[in-house]
């Protein structure tokens, strides 16, 4: 297979390694620990998992370890660094004992589930080591959340003699290998699982797990492909792009995309949600800045749009509910010809509120809004093209304030989705390493008979020779959260949080920003050349750190 000169260069990087994972290391356990809320219903689902200690790695003494098999998955979308993280566990279980194996489950947890699997041997390793994607092995959505999808795993487990499962996923997906994890120990079948950290959307974090792997690279495609865009309108000065970004619920993406690029507007939809903002109030405010650029002279600018936002806006929220109640299993709906049909059906089914704005809302983002919801139920907030939904609405504004005289610009507006092309990169220095040192992690996690676990690296923002590596106790993350009707434990999920540093760092500048261009170019990822530049983590997590103010 050919390759590129990179990737051929990349394929011989060796990723830095914490001074804590090299040499002989051993488990130490610090204190028992509590779930974040609701800790009797968490203790009661899960008694043999709830109040395990923190671990952590250190050096410890030469220790010979038995062969051990061991299973991994790759859950839910992709994220740069998941073929390192695979790489980092096969190079542990090998170095801890050369007769280890690594089997790794075809398409995701589906793959558990029916019995598709292969084993990872070295030369597949070595073709994909620092690569982006998750091609070696696959990933899927499928939910692992019942008994006998649970029983079919022991099974095969079983077969191959599998001691151990990894699980590389979201919250969604740690969460169940939580449950899977008390299940097998329920059972006495000897397998455990260990979680680790997966999703560009950086919102799996808390005050343990520092950031989600994925999330650093992905935010530097993006905020390349922003930069690239803010120049060329710059240049040309006669276009507004709409940019909206990956990210599903959360606006850490259009956060930390707008910390790194500075653009005219970013919307926030946590903001938006605790303002209690309308559509026509989120409308008003672009047009503002639009007006103002406009009269001193510049008819161009960029404006973020995080892919969750219209879920934030509460009528919208109320809407998308009953929409996800009508539209659950609903043959009738499905069985339905015409868009116009549907369209039909929906309105009048709908509270009078909702078929109201359900009305107003241009035809084809009605249309995505009743299209097939994600295996959570969820709407598909990547398929709602907000942006040209806001386009629409800006232009109609405009031209209503020209009319009024109140507008004398020229508005020509461009829509862009930045999520598909961030989500395969090749990992930056941050995530390659991370993620290896956390596939390192989950070995020594295994060896040492632990289950229920995350893996855990810390300490991110110091050079990574000095980063923290353990086990965080899944349970410890969870609270009960109503899932489609139902009570359930779930790992909580890290909104963008407005009186934390990324967001106020953001909001004490982004008047400037709107009025005077002082957009940054922050260029591709740099993977050769000085720390300063190459090995960067992300502007969230420094803030966050206080490493930089
Ligand atoms: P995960 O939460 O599984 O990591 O997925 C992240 C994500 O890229 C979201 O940002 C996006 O909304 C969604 O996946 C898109 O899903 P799909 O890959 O099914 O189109």
């Amino acid at each position: 297979m050919q390759k590129s000169p990179l990737q051929i260069a990349r394929g011989n990087y060796q990723p830095k390694l914490p001074v804590a994972l090299k040499g002989n290391v051993k488990v130490q356990e610090g204190a028992a620990t509590e779930s974040v809320a609701d800790q009797e219903e968490i203790k009661a689902l899960f008694p043999n998992t709830y109040g395990l200690p923190v671990l952590e790695l250190v050096k410890g003494d030469e220790t010979t370890y038995p062969a051990v098999n061991v299973g991994v998955i790759l859950s839910g979308g992709q994220a740069p660094g998941g073929h390192n993280v695979i790489c980092g566990l096969f190079d542990g279980l090998k170095r801890l004992n050369k007769d280890s194996k690594l089997y790794g489950f075809l398409g995701g947890p589906s793959g558990l589930i029916e019995h598709q699997y292969t084993e990872l041997t070295a030369e597949i390793i070595d073709e994909y080591r620092n690569t982006g994607g998750f091609d070696i092995i696959g990933s899927g959505r499928t939910k692992l959340e019942e008994t006998w999808q649970f029983d079919k795993g022991i099974e095969i487990c079983q077969k191959l003699n599998i001691k151990a499962i990894v699980i590389i996923g979201g919250d969604d997906s740690n969460t169940n290998a939580c449950v899977l994890a008390e299940y097998y120990l329920q059972k006495g079948c000897g397998i455990q699982v260990i979680g680790c950290p997966k999703t560009i959307d950086g919102d799996l974090k808390n005050s343990m797990i520092e950031t989600s792997f994925g999330f650093d690279t992905a935010c530097k495609v993006y905020s390349e492909l922003i930069g690239n865009i803010q120049r060329d309108a710059n240049s040309a000065k006669k276009y507004w792009h709409f940019i909206r970004l990956m990210g599903r619920s959360a606006s850490h993406i259009a956060l930390e995309c707008a910390l790194q690029s500075q653009p005219n507007i970013c919307l926030i939809s946590e903001e938006v949600e605790k303002k209690e903002m309308t559509l026509n109030e989120i409308v008003d405010g672009i047009v503002k800045v639009i007006v103002n650029r406009a009269e001193a002279g510049l008819n161009f600018g960029t404006i973020l749009i995080p892919e969750g936002l219209i879920e934030f806006i509460p009528a919208m929220k109320r809407l998308i509910r009953e929409l996800n109640d009508l539209l659950a299993n609903n043959e009738e709906f499905l069985a339905m010809g015409t868009d116009d049909e549907k369209r039909q059906y929906v309105k009048g089914m709908l509270s009078p509120d909702s078929r109201e704005l359900y009305r107003s809302l241009p035809k084809g983002i009605a249309r995505q809004l009743t299209m097939d919801r994600d295996p959570h139920g969820n709407v598909q907030v990547s398929q709602i093209e907000t942006e040209k939904l806001l386009i629409e609405m800006v232009a109609k504004k405009l031209a209503m304030l020209k009319g009024e005289g109140k507008y004398k610009g020229k508005f020509a507006a461009l829509n862009h989705f930045f999520g598909y092309e961030g989500r395969c990169a090749t990992p930056s220095n941050f995530d390659a390493d991370y993620c290896y040192a956390l596939g390192i992690t989950a070995t020594y996690l295994i060896t040492s008979g632990k289950t229920g676990y995350m893996a855990l690296v810390r300490n991110l923002t110091a050079p990574a020779a000095e980063w923290v590596a353990g086990g965080v106790p899944i349970t410890m993350m969870m609270n009960m959260e109503k899932r489609a009707g139902k009570m359930k434990p779930v790992i909580q999920k890290a909104l963008v949080e407005l009186d934390g540093a990324p967001f106020k760092y953001f909001a004490a500048h982004r008047d400037s920003w709107a009025k005077t261009n002082q957009y940054i170019y922050p260029g591709p990822i740099q993977y050769y050349g000085p720390s300063e530049v190459c090995d960067l983590p992300t502007h969230t997590l420094m803030l966050e750190k206080g490493v930089i103010r």
